[in-house]
């Protein structure tokens, strides 16, 4: 990306789940010093405070979805914000728990739309989060922004997705924990799956470079959807829903890296950090330092100066 504005947004949003705390995220992430490890990269840094959720009827959550009124209240004043803060610079949308994408991306592809350019989304998390009001068993939310955006199934009371991400458009990189009927719906699309699997045998470089060459060809704006849980819970132990086997921390420093190198980022979702669960503060700092790489922190520019 070019050195334009960063725009930190606060989305202290903790309904896409049962289990509290993602809330706490903003402060966690103000208080690892990602506004001040922006700057030192050359970038102005606006911390706009934190969103809040327009009115809605109180949930009694003994439905079969869980916070439905609030997550659709959330996803409303988000899509709006998130257009603005396009129309500005580089948004960051510090979370809170995933279901915050459900509205920040469809402001941002909203945005895209009217700059006649293709929406395309990274998704890089231990889960594909495409499931459908009708097919979650949990009742989460957070497991639902995909099926929401690519325009799978009924999401009543949302507001509408005039501007739907194709499938096509959309990569999902490190999953390790897919429900049957994501799983189904996933492969009868063509969406670009990398699992831990295909990671552990071809690496992260090659299926992400193979993405970005088709944003770049395609003219698109990419959002990233950084889930915490993409990481390997041993070095981000800060997240409700732990999945063993996830990204190292090479792996998911090479993947900003290379985000940063092709210069195709346009907006970014931190999500799911859990700062009650977290140790000494460590996967906030580790957040704020992969947010680092994702702006152009390096050792060296690129060839490596090697004496081979
Ligand atoms: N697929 C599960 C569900 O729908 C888990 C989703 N949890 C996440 N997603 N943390 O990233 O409940
Ligand atoms: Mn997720
Ligand atoms: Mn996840
Ligand atoms: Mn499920």
């Amino acid at each position: 990306m070019t050195k334009q504005k960063c725009i930190l947004i606060g989305v202290p949003m903790d309904c896409g789940k049962r289990r509290q705390g993602c809330l706490m995220g903003p402060d966690a992430y103000r208080t690892a010093g990602l506004a001040p490890a922006i700057r030192d990269l050359g970038y102005v840094a606006e911390d706009r405070g934190n969103i809040s959720p327009g009115a809605f009827t109180p949930d009694t959550h003994d439905g079969r979805l869980y916070a439905l009124n609030e997550t659709i209240a959330w996803t409303r004043s988000l899509k709006e914000a998130a257009q603005v803060a396009m129309a500005d610079g580089f948004p960051i949308f510090m979370g809170g728990d995933h279901a915050l994408s459900l509205g920040t991306v469809a402001g941002v592809a909203a945005h895209a739309a009217g700059q006649n350019r293709p929406q395309f989304v990274l998704w890089l998390d231990a889960h594909p989060d495409y499931h459908t009001p009708d097919t979650t068993d949990s009742g989460n939310l957070h497991g639902t922004p995909l099926g929401y955006l690519t325009g799978r199934g009924a999401f009543d009371g949302f507001p509408e997705v005039e501007v739907k991400v194709p499938t096509g458009n959309v990569a999902m990189i490190g999953l390790r924990s897919v429900d049957a009927p994501e799983r189904e719906a996933i492969q009868a699309t063509d969406i670009q799956v990398a699992d831990m699997r295909a990671i552990d045998e071809n690496g992260i470089a090659a299926p992400l470079r193979r993405f970005l060459e088709r944003v770049e060809a395609a003219g698109g704006m990419l959002h990233v959807s950084l889930d915490v849980d993409f990481l390997d819970p041993a070095i981000a132990p800060a997240v409700g829903t732990t999945v063993p086997g996830g990204a190292t921390l090479r792996e998911a420093h090479l993947a900003m890296e290379m985000l940063h190198d092709s210069g195709l980022v346009t907006s970014l979702d931190l999500v799911e950090l859990n700062p009650f669960l977290d140790e000494r503060g460590r996967t906030a700092s580790l957040m704020v330092e992969l947010t680092a790489s994702l702006l152009g922190r390096r050792v060296f520019d690129r060839p490596t100066r090697s004496y081979s």
